[in-house]
């Protein structure tokens, strides 16, 4: 998922902290109010009692209100492949996220169905370098393609498309016609077996929202000549935009990674919002392209942007940074090894 990534993303069977605790300070100046039944407690015991469940009724709607991103879709419920919404004080290194982290340490991508909802592209053979289309609906149990999908990141549906061999990455965003048939105009450039990843959040009849990707394989027929993946680098350039990152990704658990943008005079690149926050990460796994979960910062400062992002095992991943300057989206691609 883009992840969300998956921002705006929520744990469906389990109620996020920040919903938790906002609950929980709501009952607070109930159970510090005087019981009618019994004796009035006196006036300096009420008035610390109203103070203390006031801080903490402010505190946790700060708390609240620091996880809003601006992307956030409505709230998830059901499905195991949403993670939870969340945001982190800056300097807050890796950690897990108790019963949460077995969704989220799960790679998405890797099936065509999952969590009731069924990939189902109209066809899947391309021809190298020919312009042309990708059709698919979303179905559900009962094979009834799926119509309303929920705002995730400014939109309802991203396509990201990338060959076996983690070149050629494309991030789409397809239309979808009143049948629920979405459809977005497609080259694949090189012969191969090319990913496509449906990242969305579908609504069920009952109401309930699940975050999931959902993954086919496309054919371009021809000599396929897989390039091998680029070393691990903490830096690329892309059109004379050079980009830094810093971060230690572990396995298993859910680090911050942060990108610095420079322009090509040397000082830190104007980001500007794309997709809901400034700028866009997909991370996949090399070996089976594992499309994992990513988490934005909604805010940047002086070129720089930061991005949760949860790393299953160890391994190598390959990561695409969308950022746009000047109204241009350019992509930035590194490999990251976890040890
Ligand atoms: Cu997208």
């Amino acid at each position: 998922m883009l992840g969300s990534v998956l921002t705006g993303r929520r744990d469906p069977g389990t109620p996020t902290a920040g919903e938790a605790r906002v609950g929980e300070s709501g009952a607070q100046p109930t159970s510090a109010a005087p019981d009618p039944a019994s004796a009035v407690p006196d006036r300096g015991t009420l008035r610390l009692a109203l103070v203390v469940g006031g801080l903490v009724l402010a505190v946790l709607l700060g708390f609240g209100l620091g996880r809003v991103d601006g992307t956030a879709s409505p709230a998830t419920a059901g499905g195991d492949s949403a993670v939870t919404d969340h945001s982190h004080t800056p300097g807050t290194g890796a950690h897990s996220h108790g019963v949460d982290q077995g969704a989220a340490t799960e790679a998405g991508g890797l099936a065509v169905s999952r969590d009731g909802w069924t990939l189902h592209p109209s066809g899947v053979e391309f021809t190298a370098g020919r312009a042309g289309e990708l059709r698919f609906q979303i179905r559900d149990a009962q094979r009834r393609p799926a119509t309303r999908f929920a705002v995730v990141h400014d939109r309802p549906m991203h396509l990201i498309v990338v060959r076996r061999d983690l070149t050629g990455y494309q991030h789409l965003h397809p239309t979808m016609a009143a049948d629920g048939t979405w459809s977005v105009p497609l080259t694949l450039p090189q012969p191969g077996v090319w990913r496509a990843y449906a990242d969305f959040t579908a609504v069920a009849d009952d109401g309930r929202q699940t975050a999931t990707t959902l993954g086919v394989d496309l054919v371009v027929p021809g000599e396929y000549a897989p390039r091998p993946l680029p070393a691990a680098a903490t830096g690329a350039t892309v059109d004379g935009f050079t980009v830094d990152s810093t971060g230690t990704p572990q396995p298993g658990l859910t680090a911050p990674l942060t990108f610095r943008v420079t322009g090509p005079g040397g000082a830190p690149a104007a980001l500007e919002r794309y997709l809901g926050a400034y700028g866009h990460l997909v991370a996949l796994r090399e070996g089976d392209l594992g499309y994992l979960h990513v988490h934005p910062e909604p805010e940047a400062a002086d070129g720089t942007v930061t991005f949760w992002v949860t790393t299953p095992t160890p391994g190598r991943y390959r990561l695409y940074l969308d950022f746009q300057v000047g109204g241009t989206v350019r992509t930035a691609e590194f490999t990251v090894d976890v040890p």
